[in-house]
């Protein structure tokens, strides 16, 4: 017999700060008075308890994070107690939980029966010799683990100021909850997931492992079903799997013995249908149904899973180093999307609403690619479940992140180990992940940002033998690479002609994002530009008498890379750099909208440079793509209220599946159509135009646009331009398919404050179902909403002199109402 029991539902807790208050063991006594004990949900978190007791306020608003700093400091002390009967000869039990964070000593009935501190995999305690008949009692403390690793040393690990106190480089949790430019700090304490009693007698069963190949004829597939189970006697059992989709059935018969067992069934599937990313194809899925038979008893499980074959070339480029190039069914794919983040800075508010709703914002502004950032987290499943069903790829990197790590330290080691095996076992079947990379930035920090000072490489074992061993054992279908950025032979990690790049010479600092128009990155896998959330997020991060750009709650929201600059934040250096413009004189409002004009360019200059050079380059991956918390400046184009930012719509636009893209390269003026889809043949219409009105230059041609490709569909000599005047002339170019305008690009060679901007004449008309623009002269960056909450057919446009820009306007939008032009 296998049996789990529940253990989920309202506990008991009491706060202790080590010096006052109840000490723990009082909780030991059935008859323990717990007047002065609050509720607390399982699974639950600290802070979520706190607020509904009305004891902290919601941390992400106001500066109420900084009220909230002393929960991390407690011991929280949780108490239960449940009815159990006596265990049958030959059977044990277990205590299971799936999540803590992150410190945890657990006892049973007044004995400590273990201690845990690993967000990232469940604690499993053997509790046979402490189960009672009648009522027990469970205890467990809790402590954000400052208490933990307090004695660990961080000297030659962390180069951060605060190193000593915060111990980040021990605690395996989030590791941007620690503090990191767009996150404030905060330690998340509870009991995080389920809990439960398991009690079996011959065997317990571990976990199955679903795991997809195709061959790359994309003609063989087969199914590998692994069970891990834990045999206490010799048993027989009999595994069936099935594929119900392909009516294919395999019944295995095994002698499970005692020890850990890997009961493998593979099944062969000829002929699948094949698992696209979205743009390329359909996703097609499987379901695949494991039963384990033994003595009477039968346990059932299921994974749903997809066949695609893939492969990251990295041939070598013909002109410098080698491609990085993802394939997908023999098919180079582009990579187009962000870096995610944890969606919550309280990681237990994350559901499936709040996914769903992040990946349709994903697949709304055309992407096709998320890179999960190695200082958050292992999503949940289901997070990984949207992106099978909508077509989106994973790049996943095991939690280590800007830092270095105590790989040298046994029982951290080991502690990895099991974390790694946890997560690459639950993750195998998803066809979306599609690449394993040990950590963000630190092959990069290790080599160029003087990390030979201190202990040298002391995690060098984890990403080099430990990680990739773990995956050929447990995996052995998928790329991995220790660390991102990471260059292959040895060459510098983050060198632009191979491997993936973090092009990070842009965005902090030096905000001239025309320099983008130069970079050759194969593979850039983050690099952005700082902007604002959508105005109401702001307006959320400010409370009454802080709700300007500068004050207190400002900074608090702030990115803090606003801190790193000389006299000025860089963000507001920006804005005086491009726009002439100071944010001292702007209102919160007017924040939004200047910030997030240059954001919004900012990042299409970034995609439309690499896209143009596909596949050259085969990713714009931009950082980062959502927000932990609402801010007033951050790198997203979605933010923690799930609106879209002001830089949602040009990233939308520079991603299309079609698009076009102007350039100058040197005397001549280019144009580039990129076509994802089947080959195509449109109109162009390209040339210069005078911001006041009048095209100088206007060619007209048929242009044939091959299949996933990008291809110079155009080119003028430049003199014409430079003649007229670059501050008063731009170039552009339109590609129509009959009276559709599919794409365009207008290319500004100097700064905007230098551009000699005539006023715009906007006029708007709405005729069956769309919405005309209009304007004599260019109308820059027409702004018709800075809420966000509105899935808008466009935003933040410009409008051609004496060419109508038209959107569909469905009736179910309110009359289009234009609030800000940058040229008004
Ligand atoms: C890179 C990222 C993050 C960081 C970002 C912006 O280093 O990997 O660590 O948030 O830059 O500062």
């Amino acid at each position: 017999m296998s049996e789990r029991i529940d253990l989920n539902g309202t506990w008991k807790v009491r706060w202790y700060d080590n010096q006052r208050g109840d000490r723990h063991t009082r909780l030991f006594e059935p008859d323990a008075v717990l007047d002065r004990a609050w509720d607390a949900q399982v699974p639950g978190e600290i802070h979520e308890d706190l607020i509904r007791l009305g004891l902290i306020k919601e941390p992400t608003l106001g500066l109420e994070c900084l009220s909230a700093r002393w929960v991390e400091e407690m011991f929280w002390h949780y108490r239960r107690s449940f009815q159990s009967s006596s265990l049958l000869v030959g059977e044990r039990a277990w205590l299971v939980f799936e999540g803590l964070a992150l410190a945890a000593v657990i006892y049973l009935n007044g004995k400590e029966v273990g201690r845990h501190a690993n967000y990232f995999y469940p604690c499993r305690l053997d509790v046979t010799d402490h189960l009672i008949d009648g009522e027990n009692i469970l205890v467990v403390t809790v402590e954000s683990g400052l208490v933990h690793a307090a004695d660990k040393q961080t000297k030659g690990l962390e180069h951060v100021p605060d190193a000593a106190p915060q111990k980040r480089p021990w605690l395996r949790i989030v590791q941007s909850s620690h503090g990191w430019d767009w996150s404030p700090r905060l330690l998340n304490v509870g009991i995080h997931g389920n809990v439960y009693l398991e009690r079996t007698s011959a065997l317990r069963i571990e976990t199955l492992v679903v795991l997809a190949k195709l061959d790359s004829q994309l003609e063989r597939g087969s199914v590998t079903a692994r069970l891990i189970v834990e045999g206490f006697i010799e048993t027989k059992v009999t595994l069936t799997v099935s594929l119900p989709e392909k009516d294919l059935t395999q019944t295995i018969e095994f002698v499970v013995k005692p020890g850990t067992n890997r009961l493998e069934a593979v099944i062969d599937v000829e002929r699948p249908e094949l698992w696209w990313p979205i743009g390329h194809g359909a996703q097609p899925l499987y379901t695949v149904n494991a039963k384990l038979s033994w003595d009477g008893n039968e346990w059932v499980d299921s994974r749903r899973i997809g066949f695609r074959h893939v492969r990251i070339n990295q041939e070598p480029h013909p002109e410098q180093g080698h491609y990085f190039i993802v394939e997908i069914n023999g098919k180079p794919i582009f990579c187009k999307g962000g870096n995610f983040v944890p969606a919550d800075i309280i990681f237990n508010r994350i559901n499936r609403e709040r996914y769903v709703t992040l990946i349709d914002r994903a697949v709304e502004s055309n992407c096709n690619f998320l890179r999960i950032w190695g200082g958050g987290l292992y999503e949940s499943d289901e997070f990984y479940d949207l992106c099978n069903e909508r077509g989106i790829l994973v790049w996943q990197e095991f939690i280590f992140a800007c830092n270095r790590y105590p790989g040298y330290d046994e029982a951290f080691y080991n502690d990895v180990r099991k974390e790694a095996i946890h997560h690459i076992r639950r993750l195998a079947h998803h066809p979306s992940l599609i690449i394993w990379c040990g950590n963000n930035e630190m092959e990069w920090g290790g080599l160029e940002w003087g990390w030979e000072k201190g202990i040298v490489a002391p995690d060098y074992v984890l990403f080099h033998r430990l990680l990739p061993s773990l995956l050929r054992e447990e995996d052995g279908t998928r790329y991995y690479q220790p660390s991102s950025p990471f260059s292959p032979d040895g060459a510098p990690p983050n060198a632009d002609e191979s491997g993936d790049q973090h092009p990070w010479n842009i965005g902090f600092a030096d905000n001239d994002f025309r320099k983008y128009r130069e970079m050759i990155c194969r593979f850039p896998n983050e690099g952005g530009i700082l902007g604002p959330n959508a105005l109401q997020t702001v307006m959320a991060c400010l409370p009454p008498g802080m709700d300007q750009p500068g004050s207190f709650a400002w900074e608090l929201h702030d990115n803090s890379v606003s801190f790193w600059g000389g006299s000025k934040p860089y963000p507001d250096e920006m804005l005086e750099f491009w726009l002439g413009k100071s944010i001292d004189t702007m209102s919160v409002e007017d924040y939004v909208y200047w910030g997030g004009l240059l954001q919004g360019i900012g990042l299409s200059e970034y995609v439309k440079n690499f896209r143009r050079r596909m596949f050259d380059s085969s990713a714009a991956i931009f950082w980062m793509y959502n927000d932990t918390w609402p801010t007033t400046r951050s790198w997203t184009i979605v933010d923690y209220y799930l609106r879209r930012t002001p830089a949602f719509w040009p990233v939308k636009r520079a991603y299309a599946p079609v698009a076009v893209v102007v350039t100058r390269e040197s005397d001549f003026v280019r144009i580039y159509g990129i076509n994802e889809g089947p080959e195509i043949s449109m109109e162009l219409r390209c040339g210069l135009f005078a911001l006041d009105g009048g095209y100088p230059l206007n060619l007209t041609s048929v242009v044939n646009l091959p299949e996933n490709a990008s291809t110079i569909i155009a080119e003028f000599d430049a003199a014409q331009w430079d003649s007229l005047g670059t501050t008063t002339h731009v170039a552009y170019a339109l590609l129509k398919q009959g009276d559709i305008e599919v794409a365009r690009d207008t290319l500004f060679l100097p700064l905007f404050k230098e551009m000699k901007w005539p006023e715009s004449q906007l006029r708007i008309r709405q005729i069956e179902g769309k919405a005309i623009f209009e304007s004599d002269t260019f109308a820059w960056r027409v702004c018709l909403d800075l809420e966000g909450d509105t899935a808008l057919p466009d935003n933040f446009f410009d409008v051609y002199p004496g060419i109508p820009t038209t959107l569909d306007w469905p009736a179910n939008l309110a009359t289009p109402k234009v609030i800000r032009i940058g040229n008004s």
